[in-house]
């Protein structure tokens, strides 16, 4: 289904928000999505959602970390169930990561209405804030401040690429930088979170299943590598009386690649910048940043250990300063197995609905340690995700939505 595409098969509200999304953010070349924390197609993104919200007579706040709340119901009852997910995207990032989450949620609402199933407890719908860290760097900042995950003012000092602090950017948007941080009370209200999301491989195409239930999540972590050199001359600098960053970066990148094929594991450099950044000079700096994930926190401590080795084993042969930073960190999580089978058996009544650990980071990781949490995965054909190609047929996203209307009515109905 491309983007800009309605989905069919799927309910016409969800081919509606579908639709009105589609536009935003939105890279007319590419066709990939560029929806940034706190940016004008973010403000319009959260703009959507609360026109969602006030269509179908929710309730709607944005909590003290700008995250966005629909509710049906009275969230002061407590014990709430919870379904959303994000509306930001990674640079070129695709129309489902985070988006199939949130329109499916409401989707779900509008399902569960159209059953006339009346709910026992509150629900909601939520959008969190900043999910993907395209802009300041850290992954899940609305939650992560929200479940006391990362300080206030540690949040506020984060800086984009342009130097903007994340405090000058909410203000900018018009949130309250000063209001953020942890929020106990909003998360005690929560008594169960599940959070649909486009699966970021092919496990179910593999297996034939349109949906499918998340185990765990990878341990993962972002490392900042500078490589300090000397800028020079291309064309007067003999390769012997060089101190080339780049050479020492891609020798880096290699033994990365090798560190996590020997571990079963993940490693990524996705992103480098480059100073001065001119054709014809040698670089004084190249600054990479690396991804890493693996199945346990001891196999990712051991693939950066590697890798970091190799950096400063080259830094020593090229004559290059060699730094690394972790910028940020997240421990294993195990989605609730109580909550987890419960989905499970509700949506395997009629064939068994496969269960699947993920390498991918989500805000119901983030929140599982603090409230009953667990997630839904629909299938993804192309298994590409974080990329215009990401993609899930329309019958599928239908497939999603009846399966969360059915775990929000067996959570809340019943
Ligand atoms: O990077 C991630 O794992 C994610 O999709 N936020
Ligand atoms: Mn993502
Ligand atoms: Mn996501
Ligand atoms: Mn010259």
């Amino acid at each position: 289904m491309p983007a800009s595409a309605a989905p069919g098969s799927a309910p016409p509200g969800f081919q509606t928000m579908w639709r009105e999304l589609a536009a935003v953010g939105r890279d007319a070349g590419s066709g990939g999505y560029r929806r940034y924390a706190w940016t004008p197609a973010d403000t319009d993104c959260r703009a959507w959602f609360r026109e969602q919200a006030a269509a179908r007579g929710l309730d709607y706040e944005t909590d003290r970390n700008g995250n966005q709340w629909a509710w049906l119901g009275d969230p002061a009852a407590g014990d709430a169930v919870v379904t959303g997910s994000h509306l930001d995207s990674v640079p070129d990032g695709g129309a489902f990561d985070g988006p199939l989450g949130v329109v499916s949620a409401f989707a779900a609402v509008d399902e569960l209405r159209a059953r006339g199933a009346v709910p026992g407890r509150p629900l909601a719908v939520v959008n969190f804030g900043d999910e993907e860290g395209a802009r300041f760097g850290l992954a899940c900042v609305g939650s992560r401040l929200t479940a006391g995950r990362i300080g206030a003012e540690d949040a506020r000092r984060l800086r984009d690429a342009d130097g903007v602090t994340l405090a000058r950017a909410m203000e900018r948007a018009g949130h309250d930088p000063d209001a953020i941080g942890a929020d106990p009370e909003r998360l005690a209200r929560v008594g169960a979170f599940v959070e649909l999301h486009v699966e970021q491989g092919r496990a179910l195409d593999l297996g034939g299943h349109p949906v499918g239930v998340a185990s765990a999540i990878w341990p993962h972590g972002r490392w900042r590598f500078d490589f300090r050199g000397q800028a020079n001359h291309a064309g007067t600098t003999r390769l012997e009386d060089r101190h080339d960053p780049m050479l020492t970066y891609a020798g880096t990148v290699l033994a990365a690649r090798e560190q996590a094929r020997l571990a079963g594991a993940l490693a990524t450099f996705g992103k480098v910048a480059v100073e001065p950044g001119g054709v014809n000079a040698i670089a004084s700096l190249v600054r990479g940043w690396l991804d890493s994930r693996a199945a346990d926190e001891q196999t990712l401590a051991a693939v950066v250990a590697g890798i970091e080795r190799a950096a400063r084993e080259g830094g020593t042969r090229d004559g290059v300063a060699v730094e690394v930073v972790r910028e940020s960190f997240t421990p294993e999580v195990e989605f609730a197995p109580v909550l987890r089978d419960r989905l499970a058996a509700l949506l395997g009544t009629d064939a068994p609905v496969p269960v699947l650990p993920t390498g991918a980071g989500h805000d119901a990781g983030i929140l599982a340690d603090a409230v009953p949490t667990a997630m839904l995965f629909v299938r993804n054909p192309t298994g590409v995700s974080h990329s215009p190609a990401e993609f899930a047929a329309e019958d599928d996203c239908a497939a999603g939505v009846t399966a969360l209307a059915d775990v929000l009515e067996g959570l809340a109905c019943r």
